[in-house]
């Protein structure tokens, strides 16, 4: 049987003006317990080194410059790369990343990839950016549009000693594109991380179904892919904002392996059987065999 272990490190809140080394000291601890609880891969939340700022208005260029990484890693993050190499585990983690081309700058919702050496394997950039560009009356703020631009890395997938990972952040867990392109990609493992608000102002109807809402499309999106799916949420009360939890690990069946109670840092193990995989292929979704694309070209169109 081909196993990995796999780790959710769900992290309690970050609050504004959090040094990067007291984060990144919270992030190691949490490698450590992945590590010792036999995990060989662990995922971390979305935009993971700060509070979640797209919640707020930031005029100020320098207080807003001060949220993203200017490069990964650096100084700052680097010692959770020399742990992972100490401990023998990799990690994808969510930051804002800062690109500056001459006078330019260029800035994503990015996920970094690192494998058990400690070495930075690739990055994903988020495409499904959700909010706006300015507040809207009547809406949680959330201004996602106005901070990062739409991926343009696509749905990559990485090579992990032998195991095929994909990344996704946040709203993309919600489309069933995502999971689909990562799958015809050849992942076998998705990794996501997600800042997700409790209360919408927009939709209070919807208020009691948001960790319904979580689940669902990653439990559809692992089944209808066979994928197994690992989620890391940052959650609790951040800067004055409920962020749900419900980090899990998800098998290709849909089944839920392992699942986050609490609304603070911890960690979640499950040792994820590789073979599972190809069962669940058998029974339903050989998709050689039976796959439409000739039927689906809609789906691809604006
Ligand atoms: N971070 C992130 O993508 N959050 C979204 C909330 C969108 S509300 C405009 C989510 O889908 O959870």
């Amino acid at each position: 049987t081909r196993r990995i272990g796999l780790a959710a490190c769900q992290m309690g809140p970050v609050q504004s003006g959090t040094s990067r080394a007291e984060v990144v000291g919270r992030l190691i601890a949490m490698l450590e317990r992945a590590a010792a609880g036999g995990a060989a891969l662990a995922v971390f939340p979305e935009l993971a080194f700060s509070t979640f700022f797209p919640r707020s208005e930031i005029a100020d260029e320098t207080l807003l410059d001060s949220f993203y990484e200017d490069g990964f890693p650096n100084v700052e993050t680097a010692p959770l790369l020399y742990a992972a190499r100490r401990l023998n585990i990799g990690f994808a983690i969510g930051f804002a990343e800062l690109i500056r081309d001459g006078g330019e700058a260029r800035r994503f919702n990015s996920m970094a990839l690192v494998d058990r050496s400690g070495t930075l394997r690739g990055l994903y950039r988020k495409i499904h950016v959700p909010g706006s560009e300015a507040p809207e009356p009547g809406v949680t703020v959330h201004l996602e549009r106005r901070y990062f631009a739409p991926g343009d890395l696509g749905f990559p997938v990485f090579d992990l000693d032998g195991v095929r990972v994909g990344l996704a952040l946040c709203n993309d867990r919600r489309w069933p594109e995502t999971y689909r392109m990562l799958c015809l990609n050849g992942a076998e493992v998705v990794l996501i991380g997600y800042n997700t608000p409790l209360y919408l102002d927009e939709a209070p109807a919807l208020a009691h179904l948001r960790m319904f809402h979580n689940h669902l499309p990653m439990q559809a999106g692992a089944y209808q892919n066979t994928l197994w799916v690992a989620a890391a949420a940052k959650a609790g009360l951040e800067d004055g904002q409920a962020l749900i939890g419900g980090s899990c690990i998800i098998a290709p069946s849909g089944e839920m392996a392992a699942l986050a109670i609490s609304l603070q840092d911890e960690v979640i193990v499950h040792c994820a059987d590789l073979d599972l995989i190809a069962a669940c292929r058998r029974v339903n979704f050989d998709f050689a065999r039976y796959r439409r694309p000739d039927q689906y070209r809609r789906i691809a169109e604006a």
